[in-house]
């Protein structure tokens, strides 16, 4: 193990537990990534020292929480490069992130025979809301096809798009195959289309550096806790002019300008999308997780991550029997993969009691689960802390696993 993971990995005092009363190995980091100290500090400190209301009280503490909470704002919108601090909504995470758009977009500007346009590779949070727009507006779902190695197929997604196409939504990275998808050639042909791209980047935050300017996105969705940093808050980018013209989705406290029971008018953005309460705690830590990534630096991040990949791929193609889903020539981040003759949920079970945490069934994407045949993926997922001695062990327990149940 290197020196530079080593430093990582000691601040995470969650990765020397023992399970079952043996060291274990953390596979599974696309479900969620492990907190570094700083980040539960973070945290903790806010509720020790500076917990307070945020935007309404004139107290020296709210003032100090406002000012803290609208500093992380800033944070976020430099991580992923918004040319304002406005065009950041904070949110529980991707998937609210995905449904404000629906919604506050979707409700207002798509009709019936509109098109929505996503690929077989979405997570559920990327095709759900936009079933639910569908059915509330009469407007049509289209999903572009992907071929056996988890690509994308760009001739049959240009022939579905359309000048009915509306609202293009796709994930940057795939949570079950581990595919880098071409956005910026996704969101200039939507573009030529006329519609606005969202892109769900719950797994791509983590393992790349992702400009929103460069790109060209309306909408970029990712999760803080998929990029250490505490579960509950996230973030949705959208382009300022976009943003001003869509309605709330949540009325309440905060997004409000005038109330009266006659007319409410509305708050300018970012805040008429943060109705109530926001997550101040979670926010903060929100930006303590974006230093640590900004201080290990996005060439080591990729480099590090495709080494993981390129010795965990050649590592299990040694074992015989296995199959692998999800083999792009662009993909970070994570294998997914079946053990012949062994069912993904026994699998799971005995690679548990080995120490091993990975995870198994549809991944919240049964649609491509499916297009595979198979009744689940095993997958293992992989943060900036893991090393290749974790994948060793993970070889091991496979070979145990084929010797119990195969
Ligand atoms: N994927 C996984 O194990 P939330 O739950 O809102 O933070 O993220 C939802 C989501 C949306 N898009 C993609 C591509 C995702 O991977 C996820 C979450 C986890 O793969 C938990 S299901």
């Amino acid at each position: 193990m290197n020196n530079e993971i080593l430093k990582i990995r000691e601040q995470f005092p969650i990765l020397n537990r023992m399970v079952y009363g043996k060291p274990f190995a953390y596979l599974d980091n696309a479900a969620t990534t492990q907190k570094p100290t700083k980040v539960v500090k973070r945290v903790s400190d806010y509720y020790e020292w500076e917990n307070s209301n945020v935007h309404r009280g004139a107290h020296f503490l709210s003032q100090e929480a406002t000012v803290a909470f609208e500093k992380a704002r800033t944070s976020v919108s430099q991580f992923i490069n918004s040319s304002n601090s406005s065009e950041i909504i904070f949110t529980k995470g991707t998937t609210e992130s995905i449904n404000l758009v629906a919604n506050s977009y979707g409700n207002k500007f798509l009709k019936k025979d509109d098109e929505i346009l996503i690929t077989r590779m979405e997570h559920h949070s990327n095709i759900v809301p936009w079933q639910m727009l569908c059915s509330r507006t009469g407007a049509k779902l289209k999903v572009s096809p992907i071929d056996f190695s988890g690509e994308m197929i760009m001739r049959e997604f240009e022939k579905l798009l359309n000048t009915k196409t509306k609202i293009v939504a796709i994930t940057h990275v795939s949570n079950s195959l581990g595919t880098i998808n071409p956005i910026k050639e996704v969101i200039e042909k939507a573009h030529d289309a006329g519609a606005v791209v969202l892109i769900d980047g719950a797994q791509a935050v983590s393992n790349l550096k992702v400009d929103v300017q460069e790109l060209d996105c309306d909408f970029y969705c990712f999760s803080g806790h998929k990029m250490y940093a505490p579960m509950g808050i996230g973030a949705l980018y959208g382009k300022e002019n976009l943003l001003d013209k869509m309605d709330p989705w949540q009325g309440g406290g905060e997004m409000i300008a005038q109330v009266t029971f006659d007319k409410t008018t509305y708050n300018e953005i970012p805040f008429k999308f943060e109705a109530g309460t926001p997550n101040v705690s979670g926010a903060l830590g929100f930006e303590a997780a974006i230093h640590f990534l900004s201080n290990i630096g996005y060439d080591f991040i990729v480099n590090h991550k495709d080494d993981l990949l390129n010795y965990g791929h050649n590592r299990l193609a040694e074992i015989a029997g296995l199959k692998f889903h999800g083999t792009a020539k662009r993909k970070t981040g994570l294998i997914s993969f079946n053990i012949e003759g062994v069912h993904p949920y026994d699998a799971a079970v005995l690679l548990d009691k080995l120490g091993v945490a990975i995870r198994t069934g549809h991944l919240c994407a049964q649609p491509t689960v499916d297009f595979y045949n198979v009744p689940g993926f095993i997958r293992a997922s992989f943060g900036v802390y893991n090393t290749r001695e974790e994948i060793d062990l993970l070889c091991d327990a496979i070979e145990k696993v084929k010797e119990i149940l195969s």
